[in-house]
């Protein structure tokens, strides 16, 4: 190699090695540098730069807010300032003219095990009339009797998969697995492409909207049964043995099993926590009084939701509707608990 060469190939590497340690020090590394950043067993999701970046359209016109006038006879934000969500609090129009542009995918999983599946037809066209409708919504339902899944008619950009589960001898169960089956499919199937997830009963039916209002990181439903009640009544797991305790005078609300989501991830915690913590009482021989509820409830009082929804979420038919609950989105259906279980 000539004089020459060799002091062109000293600058050469010289300026590369300035160019690397510049790059480093001002502009972070590398790209080919770069692994992906991500929380051991925590998905990853595109949302998430944009979840609290809320972009309204300047030409869209909408009642002027109060800021001194609302309602006063429920509680419209917790004591962690989540929302709580009700008839009055919010203005569709403008929420969905925030969530639209972000080109939001949102799934919904539903269990159809056993008699269960007879629920399903109501369940989906309800849900094509009123939740997420003009959103990407993906169903996910989960049976042991696929052959027997309604053919529902659905709107562009909404489709339901069916998977399989095995059949089960104890409703108890059947409720219990749902966790793990969730953690299984935010893991393998919905990671990429899924923004948002809600977990729903499926003896139940919408009868009003339920959409964007709902979003948030982690979102629980207060359960229409207890929200009245002195906390030392609602039925959280006491024996301290489970890994769903919760002490007498402790927790905030009491929320359903029957509804619940979020963020991919957030619900992805969730899922993994309960199941976990399900496993293991089941190793201890307790199951927790409510199943994966209790599960549900001990995770949500520590962790608190970003955003609770109010019973007109997840309202029940033998009740009747309290003054308070304006309009009722979702409702369980009554059923036969001896008709339809596996066991009693
Ligand atoms: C409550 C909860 C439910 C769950 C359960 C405790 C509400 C409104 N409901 O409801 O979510 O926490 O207590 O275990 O909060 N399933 C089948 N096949 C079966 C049995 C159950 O598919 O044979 C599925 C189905 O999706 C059903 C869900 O599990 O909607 C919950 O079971 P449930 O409705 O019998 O429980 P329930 O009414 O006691």
């Amino acid at each position: 190699m000539s004089q020459n060469n060799k002091t062109l190939t000293v600058v050469l590497l010289v300026v590369l090695v300035i160019g690397l340690v510049y790059y480093y020090l001002y502009l972070g590394q590398p790209p080919w540098f770069q692994c992906p950043v991500q929380t051991p067993g925590r998905p990853e999701s595109k949302v998430i730069p944009n979840e609290f970046h809320l972009v309204a359209s300047e030409n869209l016109e909408y009642t002027q807010p109060s800021i001194v006038y609302g309602r006063t006879d429920v509680m419209t934000i917790t004591p962690w300032l989540a929302p709580v969500v009700w008839e009055g609090t919010f203005n569709p129009d403008l929420l969905d003219s925030i969530y639209k542009p972000k080109n939001i995918t949102i799934a919904a999983t539903v269990f159809a095990v056993g008699k269960y599946i007879r629920f399903l037809k109501d369940f989906l066209e309800t849900a094509e009339q009123h939740f997420f409708v003009d959103f990407t919504v993906h169903i996910y339902v989960f049976t042991d009797r696929p052959k027997e899944v309604p053919k529902v008619k659905m709107a562009p950009g909404r489709k339901l998969e069916v998977r399989s589960v095995p059949s089960s001898k104890r409703w108890q169960e059947i409720s219990a697995r749902r966790m793990e089956l969730i953690q299984t499919l935010i893991k393998e199937k919905l990671q990429d492409h899924v923004d948002y997830i809600f977990c729903l009963d499926v003896d139940s039916k919408f009868h009003g909207r339920w959409g964007t209002e709902s979003l948030g990181g982690l979102v629980a439903v207060v359960h229409p049964g207890y929200y009245r009640d002195d906390r030392r009544r609602f039925p959280y797991e006491r024996r301290p043995q489970s890994k769903a305790y919760v002490a007498l005078g402790h927790g905030d609300f009491y929320y359903c099993g029957g509804a619940f989501g979020g963020l991919l991830q957030e619900v992805y915690q969730l899922a993994k926590t309960c199941r976990t913590n399900f496993e293991e009482d089941a190793k201890n021989g307790i199951e927790a009084a409510w199943q994966e509820e209790s599960h549900l409830n001990r995770y949500m009082w520590i962790n608190k939701p970003s955003k609770v929804l109010s019973p007109e979420y997840l309202w029940q038919d033998f009740k009747p509707r309290n003054p308070e609950v304006g309009i009722i989105r979702f409702s369980g259906v009554v059923k036969n608990y001896a008709d339809i279980r596996p066991n009693a």
